[in-house]
């Protein structure tokens, strides 16, 4: 077993050294998840949107989830007019979410969309559709 441990420290610095460069909140990370899941969570917390930005495909789902304990009025840029792309707030001014509910919509619109939450416009988040 003594033998293992040379490649077992390298592994876990190498793993160490991937999951702190991943971790990086810039934006050039855009989160990138399973292509074939078709349905990507971005929630509402206390703090802030997670992930801040999520990149998906035309025709998926983005499921808009709230965990904080106020309502969320999710809404595209530009704050306070909202004329970006309504589509990700169901075509409506705002999409409203009370605590702990969660919503799906389907995006088509490709393009890179802000968002944000109208009662808390600091609650903000990026959307880059492909
Ligand atoms: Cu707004």
């Amino acid at each position: 077993m003594k033998s293992m441990f040379p490649f077992v420290a390298t592994a876990v610095l190498f793993f160490g050294a991937f999951f702190l460069l991943n971790s990086s909140p810039e934006l050039g990370d855009c989160a990138e998840e399973n292509a074939h899941s078709g349905s990507h969570e971005i929630v509402f917390t206390p703090g802030g949107v997670l992930p801040p930005c999520l990149k998906l495909f035309s025709g998926e789902i983005v499921v808009w989830v709230n965990s904080t304990e106020k309502t969320v009025q999710v809404a595209t840029d530009p704050h306070p007019a909202h004329t970006g792309n309504r589509e990700l707030s169901g075509g409506d001014f705002v999409l409203p979410l009370s605590p702990g509910e969660r919503k799906g919509i389907r995006l088509n619109a490709k393009g890179e969309f802000g968002y944000h939450d109208h009662f808390n416009p600091a609650a903000h988040g990026t959307l880059i559709v492909e």
